[in-house]
């Protein structure tokens, strides 16, 4: 495998587009050469993660489980692209400093919640709004942007 792994860990509120852009960039990828695997949070909610709701504490260890199976790619040198809300910065920055440097490459889906509020596709937002569900990321729980990403997103640039 002539490829170095490494991590694409794409952040963003939910709706903002993080699974189409990681499947986007996984066949891009494929069409040059390199092998990659999308860690998708949504997904691995039903098996690696199926015990793990969304309080502080399981957002905490969904991050942390998926930050150190993301490693495990990158160490067989897999291009991992990780899509997960991962709201608090702390525990990125966590996900960060178990790869070597430039291994990390953070994504920041910089969508207005009004965007993905409008797009919403699954009904959750509506549902949170009525509150149905409770503790729903940019409605009634937090999201920490960024700082130092490597790369930030906005509508603007056409996703
Ligand atoms: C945020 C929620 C919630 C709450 C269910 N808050 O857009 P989706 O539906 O398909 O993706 C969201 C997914 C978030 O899982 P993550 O593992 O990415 O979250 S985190 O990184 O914060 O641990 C959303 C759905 O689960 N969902 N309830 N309360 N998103």
């Amino acid at each position: 495998l002539n490829q170095k792994g490494c991590v694409v860990w794409i952040t963003g509120l939910s709706g903002s587009g993080k699974s189409t852009l990681a499947c986007t960039l996984s066949k891009d990828l494929h069409a040059r050469g390199k092998l990659s695997y999308i860690l998708d949070g949504d997904n691995l909610r039903h098996g690696l993660n199926k015990d793990l709701g969304f309080k502080v504490e399981d957002r905490v260890e969904n991050i942390r489980r998926v930050g150190e199976v993301a490693r495990l790619f990158a160490d067989a040198g897999l291009i991992c692209i990780a899509s997960l809300i991962s709201p608090y910065r702390r525990d990125r920055d966590a996900c960060r400093a178990l790869l070597p440097d430039f291994s990390f490459i953070e994504v920041y889906l910089n969508m207005p919640l009004e965007l993905c509020e409008a797009r919403d596709p699954k009904g959750l937002y509506k549902l949170a709004r009525e509150g149905k569900i409770k503790g729903f990321t940019g409605i009634d729980d937090p999201y920490e942007p960024p700082l130092n990403c490597e790369i930030e997103i906005r509508p603007q640039d056409g996703l």
